[in-house]
């Protein structure tokens, strides 16, 4: 464990350091203080949620891994995530699935109300954070076939068409009690493992249960509406109805949030040159910040060339019209551990944008001095970050550096290692 006088000096240093380049560290601070991550829940049990008679993943998403000491319903995942949320500094959000219901008594999605959420609501409240929201379309007899909203079966897009609506209804309801828009984000599994003859058709009743289930006007600021788009899935390999031209037609037409999952496009294809052209046309986005492994995989987040892509698209197009959410789920290690390591992640790449002279790079690309430009961006590589970001822990009041893996060690012996 380093000193706090060691972690002080340590800053000053690179303070100076970055003040050499006109970079002022305690304004990146501030500002990194106030960028809100939205935690996903799901880490923390393996995306089963708490549904009395159903639950598991499918349509097409999977969690691999069999580290023990995963929450086994909502009070466990709480603990896990105050736990969490200890570790990790800054501003944070939880983003919840409809299945992380907390209720004694099966309760079928399209019924769910905000009643069903009251035990969350009490615990972001007491925690001055605040919740998002997901209508979960997958793990359920009714999505057996991987096509929900746009089933040929009218009864089957009628029960789904309920659960969006009321899962918009929760959203504005957690939005209402917190004082701050809750983001409900779409995603559906929907799609064809092989040859597919009507992709128009599907599409089209696509459109028609979306319009059912977004007909009701809430007030953005209870509520925002997200879709994502998606390339493919396990078992829909072929076709995935709500592809990404469908979904950004979509949100441009009815003016919503569209959501761009890292994980969610070809190998090769990059969502932080995305943000800036679809910030053209939309209002805000949403992004799941995930880490694709040759496929979808869900990897946890790394300190990796995209992620830092994305932050700085992030900060250089407008924070404020983004908003951050984590997508991934390992089940190899321990989930808390997934938790702070990617979340951590995701801030040092934040930290990182946020100390860019970004006036001064855009002049250069402006002049074509672009031999200029390439050194300068290879020379900011080299600055102290880990410095500042350690400083930023220590201020924050959460372990600073490599610390935060002792205390999940405890924690997993103490707690985890005991749920069977
Ligand atoms: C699936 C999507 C979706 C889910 C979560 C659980 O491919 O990425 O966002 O991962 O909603
Ligand atoms: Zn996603």
């Amino acid at each position: 464990m380093r000193s706090v006088k060691r972690i002080e000096q340590d800053y000053a240093a690179a303070k100076a350091r970055y003040a050499e380049m006109k970079l002022d560290t305690d304004a990146a601070l501030a500002a990194l203080e106030k960028i809100p991550v939205s935690i996903h829940c799901w880490q923390g049990d393996d995306v089963g949620g708490f549904e009395k008679d159903a639950g598991g993943t499918s349509g097409g998403i999977l969690s691999t891994g069999n580290y023990p000491g995963r929450a086994r319903n909502a009070a466990e995942l709480r603990m896990d995530l105050d736990k969490a949320f200890s570790l990790i500094p800054g501003a944070k959000r939880l983003n919840l699935h409809a299945i992380y219901l907390d209720t004694d008594k099966a309760v079928d999605r399209n019924k769910i109300t905000p009643e069903h959420f009251r035990s969350w609501i009490d615990w972001a409240k007491a925690r001055k954070t605040a919740l998002d929201f997901n209508p979960s379309y997958f793990g359920h007899p009714k999505a057996a076939s991987n096509l929900t909203l746009s089933s040929p079966d009218a009864g089957i897009r009628r029960f789904w068409i309920e659960h969006g609506i009321a899962c918009r209804k929760i959203a504005a309801a957690l939005g209402a009690a917190q004082g701050s828009p809750c983001i409900m984000n779409t995603w559906i599994p929907d799609g064809f493992k092989d040859v597919t003859v009507d992709r128009g058709g599907a599409r089209r009743r696509l459109i028609k249960s979306l319009d059912a289930v977004f007909a009701e006007k809430l007030p953005a600021t209870h509520m925002r509406d997200a879709v994502e788009s998606k390339l493919f899935g396990i078992g829909v390999e072929t076709c995935t109805v709500g592809s990404n031209e469908f979904y950004l037609g979509y949100a441009v037409k009815n003016s919503l949030l569209l959501c761009l999952d890292a994980g969610h496009f070809h190998p090769t294809e990059v969502i932080s040159d995305k943000i800036s052209a679809v910030l053209l046309f939309l209002d805000e986005i949403l992004l799941h910040v995930s880490r694709p492994v040759r496929w979808d995989s869900d990897h946890v987040v790394l300190f990796d060339d995209e992620l830092q892509a994305i932050a700085r698209e992030i900060i250089r197009n407008g924070v404020r019209r983004v908003h951050i959410g984590l997508d991934y789920f390992d089940a190899t290690i321990n989930r808390i551990a997934a938790w702070a390591i990617g979340s951590r992640n995701m801030q040092k790449a934040l930290l990182a944008a946020l100390l860019e002279p970004s006036a001064e790079l855009v002049e250069m690309e402006k002049k074509f001095s672009n031999s200029r430009k390439l050194a300068l961006t290879e020379e900011l590589k080299m600055l102290p970050l880990g410095a500042v970001y350690d400083y930023f822990c220590l201020r924050q009041g959460v372990p600073v550096s490599m610390d935060y893996m002792d205390e999940i060690e405890l924690y997993e012996k103490q707690i985890q290692s005991k749920r069977s």
